[in-house]
Parts: C-alpha cells; sequence; structure tokens
C-alpha cells in the first residue's frame, strides 16, 4: 500500500532564503540540530551561516576536507580555519571556507538524509540567500570508460521507478528523484577535452546496498546468476542510467521538495559490466576523485557574486 506524494516544492521567500513549510518548527523555543551539534538558543546561525551560498557534500570526511581547500584556492579565500564545525556531534564533519559549506554524509540514503534535512534547518535558519546543494561522489559507471565523471538527470530506485520510497506512519510515499536540468547543464558545459576525462549527464540509479543491491557477484551472498546480472544492468543502461551509487533519489527528493536547486556530480571508478571489484590503485583513485571538485569548484568560481 502506498500514497502518491502529496507534499509541494517549498517556495522560497523574497530575499531568497528558505521558507519551510513545517509550521511545528516555530513552536520550538529552541531547536536543537542534533548530529550537527547546534541549537538555536546557543548558536547566532545567522551570523555563523548566513553567508553560505553553496552547500557541498560527500561521502567522507578527508574528501570533504580536502573539497575546502580546494574551493579556498578556487575563491582565493585567505582567512580560513579548517575545523570541523560538527565536533561536538562526532557523527559528521563539516567545514566553511568563505561562502562554500563543505560536509560529509557517509554512506547510503539514511545517514545522507539526515544529514541533509539538518543542513535544510540550518540555512534556514540561517537565512542563507538562494543556497544550492551539491553532491560530490563515487559511482559504478555502466558502460564508459573508468574515470569518467556523470551529472545525475535523475534518480533510480532499486524497483526502477524515479522515486524515492519512504515509509511514513506506516504508509509508503513515493517523492520524485528528477534534478535540475538548467544547473546540470551548466556544469557539464565548464568541462572540455582538455580536463582528460569525459562528464556525461545520465540517469543514477541509488540502491540501498553495494552488494546485491547493485547486482554484484561478490558480496557474502549471491543468490543469481553472472546472465542475470549482465542482463539487469543493460536493462538499466537501457533505461538511460550511466551509474549506480547509494544517495540520488533521495538527494534530489528532499532538495525538492525544499525549493533548493542541485546537482549529484559523480565519478565512476569502473564499468560495472566488466566487473564488480574496485581495483585501481589508491593514487588513481585519489585523482580521479578529484574530478566531481574540479567540476563543482569551477562552477562555484564562475557563479560566486552573481547567482
Ligand atoms: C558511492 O560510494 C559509496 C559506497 O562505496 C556510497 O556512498 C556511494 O553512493
Ligand atoms: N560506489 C557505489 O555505490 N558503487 C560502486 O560500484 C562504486 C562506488
Amino acid at each position: 500500500v502506498w500514497r502518491r506524494y502529496l507534499g509541494a516544492a517549498c517556495p522560497k521567500n523574497g530575499d531568497g532564503s528558505l521558507r519551510l513549510l513545517n509550521e511545528n518548527l516555530t513552536k520550538l523555543d529552541s531547536d536543537v540540530i542534533y548530529h550537527l551539534g547546534f541549537d538555536t538558543f546557543h548558536y547566532d546561525l545567522s551570523a555563523m551561516f548566513g553567508d553560505v551560498k553553496f552547500v557541498c557534500m560527500g561521502g567522507t570526511k578527508q574528501r570533504m576536507k580536502e573539497f575546502a581547500k580546494h574551493m579556498a584556492k578556487e575563491l582565493d579565500v585567505k582567512n580560513y580555519q579548517l575545523t570541523n564545525l560538527t565536533k561536538h556531534s562526532h557523527r559528521y564533519a563539516m567545514y566553511k571556507v568563505g561562502p562554500v559549506l563543505s560536509v560529509n554524509h557517509g554512506i547510503g540514503i539514511p545517514s545522507m538524509t539526515i544529514l541533509l534535512q539538518e543542513i535544510l534547518k540550518l540555512l534556514y535558519y540561517a537565512k542563507a540567500k538562494d543556497p544550492i546543494i551539491f553532491r560530490i561522489g563515487t559511482s559504478g559507471g555502466l558502460k564508459i570508460p573508468p574515470g569518467s565523471v556523470v551529472i545525475s538527470s535523475w534518480g533510480l530506485n532499486g524497483t526502477l521507478e524515479k522515486t524515492y520510497n519512504i515509509p511514513v506512519l506506516g504508509t509508503l510515499r513515493k517523492i520524485p528523484s528528477i534534478f535540475d536540468k538548467r544547473l546540470s547543464q551548466e556544469l557539464q558545459s565548464l568541462i572540455s577535452d582538455a580536463d582528460g576525462f569525459e562528464t556525461l549527464i545520465g540517469g543514477t540509479m541509488a540502491a540501498d546496498d553495494f552488494y546485491r543491491g547493485q547486482a554484484r557477484l561478490d558480496g557474502p551472498f549471491c543468490d543469481y546468476t553472472e546472465q542475470d546480472k549482465i542482463a539487469f544492468l543493460h536493462k538499466l543502461a537501457d533505461m538511460g542510467v550511466r551509474n549506480i551509487e547509494m544517495e540520488a533519489t533521495a538527494f534530489a527528493a528532499y532538495t525538492n521538495e525544499a525549493g533548493v536547486r542541485a546537482a549529484d556530480v559523480c565519478v565512476t571508478l569502473l564499468d560495472r559490466l566488466k566487473g564488480d571489484q574496485v581495483k585501481p590503485d589508491k593514487a588513481t583513485l585519489l585523482q580521479w576523485q578529484e574530478r566531481p571538485m574540479k567540476v563543482v569548484g569551477r562552477y562555484i568560481a564562475k557563479y560566486y557574486g552573481n547567482n
């Protein structure tokens, strides 16, 4: 039993700040943003984060620290500190460089959506103007050379619907998972042959598992054949899926619902039609993970000040 998603995307205020439609929030004396280690009583969130224009999320703490450094260089920000702003919570790591918040979200939809929802509340309390949220990540590619970058046009869930499905009060909600087309195209247009990697726009499957959920043969459990796996991956490719990761559906759904522009930019670490194991050496993996940073960094450097 499921109900179609009924909510409408939140409109923004005239000044571009977020308008969250949950009236319960207005009744709180202090809102505890638990996993980020902030609350609205002890912290002046608008003084701390009111100037945020871009949020970039990604899986690991290390990568998001690297992204913060990358943005300091790109935007020529001199006075910044690489302090983890969420350190009291010990759950995530968040860095701020000028107008950019760089924060990790861990692996998978539940970890990512907790972070994302708290970031949306943070931006709301901070009255940040027209913030854009990016995700930079890794993924498995379908029929494209490893090291390619995929900008997601939509997210596809494990039962092949373009929705993020979440049970709410015992009933399954299905929230559409379509990304901002113009933003994806703008990002893609910033990369050329000289960058040495391909950047495509395409569908992204978000699985709730790395192994069976992504048709791998090398997990502890496998109850289908290699032919079944290959047939499934071809089916995905025929639907327009270019890569598989673990967050795209929910990321598109919640940013849409909040009325915030967003893009998911992932490098592929392997071609899943050729294998399951992630084999490139450490140096190659690190170098490839800089690619989504380059794409998003270039956008921010170009549009900062006039978005
Ligand atoms: C890509 O990589 C992670 C799993 O290895 C997951 O967070 C994702 O989406
Ligand atoms: N992340 C995933 O979720 N899948 C892959 O194959 C590689 C990275």
